[in-house]
């Protein structure tokens, strides 16, 4: 690092300016000084760009999160054990009359303005080959509505069924949606509900907000530069969603509207059921502080976290595919003869309001985040390093009580992750799902169809404005015959 130029001869140059020297000292205590490695070959404004980077960490928090997760690594894992089968709900335990029940109960919270749903949104969309938010994507369907906007209809129509629900009620209640982005798709996923006039919901009906970033490390736990002057980041995970939901101080806002409960999900799901009133009446039926969708494992080597219980009568949690031992995910109950880790984590979650605030607190000094291996852009070109996340199902050990509600996966479960052509969850394989599901609740209300291609490979969509879960089909749909493919709406 060249000194400074003093004298006759550094009159006419510019003086070479060291790195503030504060802030070199903090970078020091944290062994990451070398991010000015570079600074002699910056321009002026390029080295003002690199001190409000660094000006723009915590850098003491990051410090402890690296410390914490990469010391974490080869620590002994605690002996796990299968989800007791009382903490499930399954759908052979539950009767018509439950359903009833708790679709009754939801619908009544809802209307008393008690639900509240978030969406996780801020992944980005890597897998499946699109620079747009997930949410964005139009996977085919006749209508062709993108993923938000089937989202988005689900809230409309239970917005009405709702309101529908008790005599004399005063008409529409609002489901407030605060949609978690980061920064790769916050400015698009804004314009593309602006563009689409929030289909059909009120502006005011939706808050957006970012979650966190933090820098990616190298194997020793250094930064790695993006460029010269910039610390390559990455969002912090879905589980983010905890210290956003402080930092952004929505908690509080979810308080003064009078929301009790949360329903949380993940965007990539196209048969996503949106703030569903069965769930949530179960929930509040079940008294517990959170709860998950479950549907069970397809095989060991499916990507999906799994539930499990941390020593027995301990806490549930979730260890995710890329974290299972594979043997372990291979093991077989040798009495039902079923995968012995079969409840498997979908991303769909309810919690209490009060959970939520005993959570972003307690996850805040939690500083072990998962380490998830990646090739990161760098100065150096593409760098294996770590990025660093925390899950959201990493709340779970904090609820003395979580209640699993196992649901059917054609129903409920059509995951859009990789692009067409992979062989398994891709937008082709998650429209023929919501085809097919459609297509039972046709046939179910009297309906007729006819095809022009083998029916396996079609079927009819049904407009979420028109039905949620199959209801009120009869009148549309009786003794009449429906062309695949097709959309059926109002
Ligand atoms: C998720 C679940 C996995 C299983 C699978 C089913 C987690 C951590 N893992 O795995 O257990 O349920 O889905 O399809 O939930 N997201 C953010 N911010 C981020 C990263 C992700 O909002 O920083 C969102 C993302 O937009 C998506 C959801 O979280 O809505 C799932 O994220 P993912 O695609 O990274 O998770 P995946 O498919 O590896």
């Amino acid at each position: 690092m060249r000194e400074m130029v003093v004298g006759s001869e550094g009159a006419g140059r510019e003086a070479a300016v060291a790195p503030p020297p504060a802030l070199l000292e903090r970078l020091k205590d944290y062994g990451q000084e070398g991010v000015f490695a570079l600074w002699d070959e910056l321009s002026a404004e390029e080295r003002d760009l690199l001190v409000k980077d660094i000006e723009s960490l915590d850098l003491a928090r990051i410090d402890r999160i690296i410390r914490c997760s990469l010391g974490s690594q080869g620590l002994p894992v605690p002996a796990i054990e299968p989800v007791p089968e009382a903490n499930v709900s399954t759908v052979e335990d539950r009767s018509s009359e439950d359903r009833e029940r708790w679709w009754k109960r939801g619908l009544k919270a809802i209307l008393e303005g008690k639900l509240a749903v978030v969406l996780l949104s801020g992944g980005q969309g890597t897998r499946l080959g699109s620079s747009d938010p997930k949410g964005c994507f139009n996977i085919g369907l006749p209508s062709g509505k993108s993923l938000f906007q089937l989202q988005a209809e689900r809230i409309l129509c239970i917005q009405r069924l709702a309101s529908q629900s008790t005599e004399g009620s005063s008409g529409i209640v609002p489901i407030h949606w605060y949609i978690m982005t980061s920064p790769f798709t916050d400015e698009a996923t804004r314009k593309f509900f602006e563009s689409h006039k929030y289909f059909g919901l009120e502006a005011d009906q939706i808050t957006f907000f970012q979650q966190g970033t933090i820098p990616c490390v190298s194997r020793d736990g250094r930064f790695i530069m993006e460029s010269p002057y910039k610390v390559a980041k990455a969002p912090d995970g879905n589980g983010g969603l905890y210290s956003a939901l402080k930092s952004s101080k929505l908690l509080e806002d979810m308080a003064m509207r009078g929301v009790k409960y949360v329903d949380c999900y993940g965007v990539d799901n196209a048969l996503v059921r949106v703030a569903d009133p069965t769930f949530l009446g179960y929930f509040i039926d079940k008294g517990v502080a959170a709860a998950a969708k479950v549907v069970r494992k397809a095989y060991p080597q499916e990507k999906v976290g799994v539930f499990v219980q941390h020593g027995r009568g301990g806490p549930l949690t979730v260890i995710e595919y890329s974290e299972m031992d594979p043997t372990m995910a291979c093991e077989i109950n040798q009495i039902t003869g079923r995968l012995r880790y079969c409840w498997s984590n979908v991303c769909l979650h309810m919690f209490t309001l009060d959970f939520l605030n005993q959570v972003a607190n307690g996850l805040e000094k939690d500083s072990i985040y998962h380490l998830a291996e990646k090739k990161i852009p760098s100065i150096h070109g593409f760098t294996m390093g770590w990025k660093l996340e925390q899950f959201v199902f990493d709340a779970f050990p904090y609820s003395s009580s979580t209640a699993l509600y196992e649901v059917i996966r054609e129903e409920e479960f059509a995951p859009v992750k990789n692009a067409n052509g992979a062989s398994y969850d891709t937008p082709d394989s998650a429209r023929l799902m919501v085809l097919r599901l459609h297509s039972r609740w046709v046939v179910a209300a009297g309906g007729f169809l006819t095809h022009s291609v083998p029916l396996y490979l079609t079927g009819v969509e049904i407009s979420p404005l028109c039905s949620y879960s199959g209801e009120n089909l009869e009148a549309i749909c009786r003794g009449r015959t429906f062309h695949a493919p097709s959309e059926i709406t109002f």
